[in-house]
């Protein structure tokens, strides 16, 4: 095993890295930028080093700053976490050349997932079913009309180097694609340096759902439940759950054996996760597979009892998978919530600043994964994502109802989160029957400014003017006045730990 590794990530899934390399006996190490000095990541590792300034195209992205640090410390290997480098292939060839290995798949691997059109050729050929549509790059407007006579409308125009959404249209009809393919082409060189567009055959109200795979590089390999993504806003997941409501034991084999020809197509090894477009006749669909770890990574972990971090260093440290697919068992339901630094009331913006307070939840079946403590400043340069709540239930009723607890405990003062956003969503009627489609928080949002419901919080003349007393008069904001819960309005006049704005002011 190894004995030193470099987290070359920061936040919450650079804490998680660490903490997979206690239990492993390994020493982490974590790099920073100057806006990290104080981050929970650095806390956490037995070294730390600076690699520059905090945009993280000057630091988190510096490949030789990275290898320099690595090298200084005697790292043996390196772990990408997701994000910043964990999909450049170039970046693995680096750390291969530098005789650090980068925990995951190899460059050619990475570099063939990363090709939409490649990737789609060579799974065709595997019998991977994948969306009709073209498996090479279109040369012109026309030849996408062509194309698309013989798909049907309507179609996608998509990013051959893209993922995410990037450089995506949905087109219509053919009057339509001569300017959609200029507006996708032109969006796709800017975001990836190639304009090159395919075609693929739209799927309406899909589910994303995605398998869990592990490959040794002795040609063994399995794959782990699935998740359940479909709750995204902007190509950003916001809520993950494992198993997926829509799945039977029937169609979960059939789609982890379409995930293990990926796996086969790709020379796979390590962690990967293939993401599929489930439609509502519940035909599934090859959509790209994912070289990383994932975030959601957790709720697969609750499901199979299995660490997947520690899974990734064995394999990268040329271990044997010691689980056959038959020893492979599903069990219970988990739940993920994503806690962003962003404001639910204006837009979703990002909201960096300090964590003036900061309760997490604890108890029963209840997993915090966080990078961020109370009186540190979440800068502004990064993804807004400081934590991830986990939860854990004999069945999904019961994974719901620990969220509920455990958001209702959650207290972060300071900056906005999303945390009470999700309040609602949990007790959303089309959320607790499990009927979700990419365009369930569109429409759930849809639902809600239709609704007829009074206003959420109302506070009484009282309550307000003692809320703006307390906060003329200390440095804590005035956090109190909102309800531990919607509709709690009692909850109000007191602070955590019970004491009542009355009281606190009389003892000062
Ligand atoms: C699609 C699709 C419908 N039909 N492809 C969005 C991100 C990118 N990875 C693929 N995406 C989609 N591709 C076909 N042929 C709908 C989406 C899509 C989507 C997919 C997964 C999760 C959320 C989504 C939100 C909007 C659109």
């Amino acid at each position: 095993m190894f004995r030193k590794v470099l987290i070359a990530n920061r936040g919450e899934i650079a804490v998680r890295i660490a903490r997979a390399c206690r239990d492993l006996g390994i020493s982490p190490i974590a790099i920073y930028s100057e806006a990290d000095r104080g981050a929970l990541h650095v806390r956490m590792a037995d070294e730390a080093y600076l690699v520059g300034a905090p945009p993280s195209s000057e630091s988190y992205l510096v490949f030789e700053n990275i290898l320099k640090a690595a090298q200084r410390c005697g790292a043996d290997a390196i772990h990408p976490g997701y994000g910043f480098l964990s999909e450049n292939p170039r970046f693995a060839e680096a750390c291969a050349a530098a005789g650090i290995p980068m925990i995951g798949p190899s460059a050619d691997s990475i570099r063939l997932m990363g090709n939409k059109t490649q990737a789609r050729s060579a799974l065709l050929q595997q019998g991977v079913p994948i969306v009709p549509g073209t498996d090479r790059a279109l040369d012109s407007p026309q030849e996408a009309i062509v194309e698309a006579r013989a798909i049907g409308y309507p179609v996608m125009l998509k990013a051959a180097a893209g993922g995410g959404g990037k450089g995506m249209r949905l087109v219509e009809t053919e009057s339509r694609m001569a300017a959609s393919f200029e507006a996708a082409a032109s969006e796709a060189l800017r975001a990836f340096s190639d304009p090159a567009l395919y075609l693929e055959k739209f799927v309406a109200r899909p589910r994303h759902v995605e398998i869990q795979v592990l490959a040794d590089r002795y040609g063994n390999s399995i794959y782990l439940g699935e998740r359940e993504c479909s709750i995204q806003r902007r190509h950003q997941k916001v809520l993950e759950e494992s198993p997926s409501p829509a799945l039977d034991d029937d169609l979960r084999r059939r789609m982890g054996k379409a995930a293990l020809k990926v796996v086969r197509a790709a020379n796979y090894e390590n962690a990967g996760t293939v993401e599929f477009l489930l439609d509502e006749d519940k035909n599934f669909y090859f959509l790209e597979m994912n070289t990383r770890l994932q975030v959601e990574h957790p709720v697969t972990e609750m499901v199979t009892g299995l660490d997947l971090v520690r899974e990734q260093f064995r394999i990268a440290a040329g271990e044997r998978l010691t689980l056959r697919q038959r020893d492979v068992r599903l069990r219970g339901w988990a739940l993920e919530c994503r806690i962003y630094a962003e404001d639910p009331d204006n837009k979703f913006f990002p909201s960096p600043g300090v964590i003036q307070r900061l309760l997490e939840p604890q108890g029963p079946w209840v997993r915090v994964d966080s990078g961020v403590y109370e009186g540190w400043e979440v800068p502004f340069h990064y993804d807004p994502l400081i934590a991830k709540l986990i939860t854990f239930g004999a069945d999904r009723p019961q994974a719901i109802e620990r969220m509920k607890r455990a958001i209702g405990e959650y207290q972060i003062d300071g900056i906005k989160t999303n945390l009470r956003f999700f309040d609602r969503i949990l007790s959303d009627p089309e959320f607790e029957a499990g009927r979700l489609s990419t365009h369930f928080i569109e429409e759930f949002m849809q639902r809600a400014s239709n609704s007829t419901d009074q206003p959420a919080e109302v506070p009484d003349a009282a309550v307000v003017a003692a809320a703006l007393a307390y906060r003329d008069r200390s440095s804590t904001p005035p956090s109190i006045v909102r309800p531990l819960r919607n509709n709690r309005w009692k909850m109000n006049s007191r602070p955590v730990g019970g004491v009542s704005v009355k009281k606190w002011r009389a003892s000062r």
